[in-house]
């Protein structure tokens, strides 16, 4: 399964991962779990919101034990961040049959679509419009930096965007979602643990800055005459690090697009977008404000107008302690429980459904790069520890 998913959608010069949401690469890893499902006998569908379910028993059950993750990729991605989860969601299934187990509730392996937002903007667009947390209209409006609009790409994918929106129904019938995941930190490598359980999520975002100045010649305005964006954006990112440090949170400038471009040209207007995230709601509104204010202050010194939006948002999770401590039970007590910074579809389900994260040791803790890496062994760990998940919870 590992290899065939493996090259697709791969940069032969970076060996990163470009999977974008609605893409030719995210069509072939539609197809691929497709064939994966249809090779299990599992009943696979696409939901009303580009979301693919792989049902071993009663797609229309009820109190079904669901797990999985997301194919997409960031630009230049690793291949564990989301493949993982769903490699490993369909080899403990095949794990249950070898056992023998007898599911007593339907299982669904899941493909969440768009999880990381690298092509609209915002993070989890599949499960936030089945959670009912985008609404059809603010999915309407999801734009790509070519001026596509999400429903535009889905449909030249191939996919109806014409019933998107919340999906109550079919959440009703999800008894618990538990997703695997690489972890995205170190944890695991320093506690010696090759598979861990998460606690909670921490509050994270996406906020754009438009700094907007004034074209000009590079080589014949005097210094003193210019509006130039490109000054603010930098003190920006500078005020960026030094205020997350100062508040114990993180903040990165990870994407930038400047007008027009030129070598030679004062640009008219810098774009950079801010991903902030911290242990807390306080920490986070205290970091967020702060480079705000710091950005403010350098756009008026430089003559530059300011724009920020707020273009992705998730609040703090803290996973229900019940099915938290039932997987713990399962995979023998001692595992360790561990936070994260890191986004999933978990977080935007856990408001909807139980919802359980396992993480499987990640060696370097190297996340969103062609560098990202797992052990086999350790994955193999994660799969036997997810089939455990499942036949304790849907085995009885
Ligand atoms: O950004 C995140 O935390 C996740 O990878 N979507
Ligand atoms: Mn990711
Ligand atoms: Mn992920």
């Amino acid at each position: 399964m590992w290899r065939e998913l493996a090259t697709i959608g791969r940069s032969s010069s970076t060996g990163g991962y470009r999977r974008y949401a609605w893409t030719g690469a995210d069509t072939d890893c539609r197809a691929w779990f497709r064939e994966q499902a249809l090779a299990r006998g599992l009943a696979h569908e696409t939901d009303r919101n580009g979301n693919q379910w792989a049902w071993l028993g009663d797609p229309g059950g009820t109190d079904a034990v669901v797990t999985g993750s997301h194919l997409d990729s960031v630009p230049d991605g690793g291949a564990f961040d989301g493949p993982l989860g769903v490699v490993s969601a369909l080899a403990a299934l095949d794990e249950l049959r070898r056992r023998g187990a007898r599911p007593t509730r339907p299982i669904a392996v899941t493909n969440f679509a768009d999880e990381e937002g690298a092509r609209f903007g915002l993070a989890c667009v599949g499960s936030r419009l089945t959670a009912g947390r985008l609404t059809r209209e603010q999915a309407y409006a999801l734009r790509d930096a070519g001026g596509t609009t999400l429903p535009q790409a889905m449909e030249a994918a191939g996919q109806d965007p014409s019933a998107l929106g919340p999906d109550p129904e079919r959440l009703a019938r999800v008894g618990a979602f538990v997703e695997l995941h690489v972890e995205q930190g170190r944890a695991l490598d320093l506690s010696g643990d090759p598979v861990g359980i998460a606690s909670a999520i921490w509050p994270h975002g996406r906020w754009r800055y438009d700094f907007a100045g004034e074209a000009n010649h590079a080589g014949t305005t005097r210094l003193a005459d210019r509006r130039d964006p490109m000054l603010t954006y930098a003190e920006t990112v500078l005020a960026a690090r030094r205020e997350a440090r100062l508040a114990g949170a993180v903040a990165t400038f990870g994407k930038v697009a400047v007008e027009p471009n030129g070598v030679n040209a004062i640009p008219s207007l810098v774009r950079g977008w801010l991903d902030a995230r911290a242990a807390d709601q306080d920490g986070l509104d205290t970091v967020v404000a702060a480079i705000e204010r710091a950005a403010g202050e350098h756009a008026r010194r430089d003559g530059v107008d300011l724009t920020v939006v707020r273009e992705s948002f998730t609040p703090v999770v803290e996973f229900q302690h019940a099915l938290r401590d039932e997987l713990n039970r399962l995979l023998g007590g001692a595992l360790p429980v561990l936070g994260t910074g890191a986004g999933h579809d978990a977080g935007i389900l856990s408001a909807s459904v139980p919802t359980a994260m396992l993480f499987v040791r990640n060696p370097t803790g190297v996340s969103h790069s062609p560098a990202e890496s797992a052990a086999e062994d350790d994955c193999a760990a994660g799969v036997l520890a997810l089939a455990d998940v499942l036949e304790g919870l849907a085995c009885r």
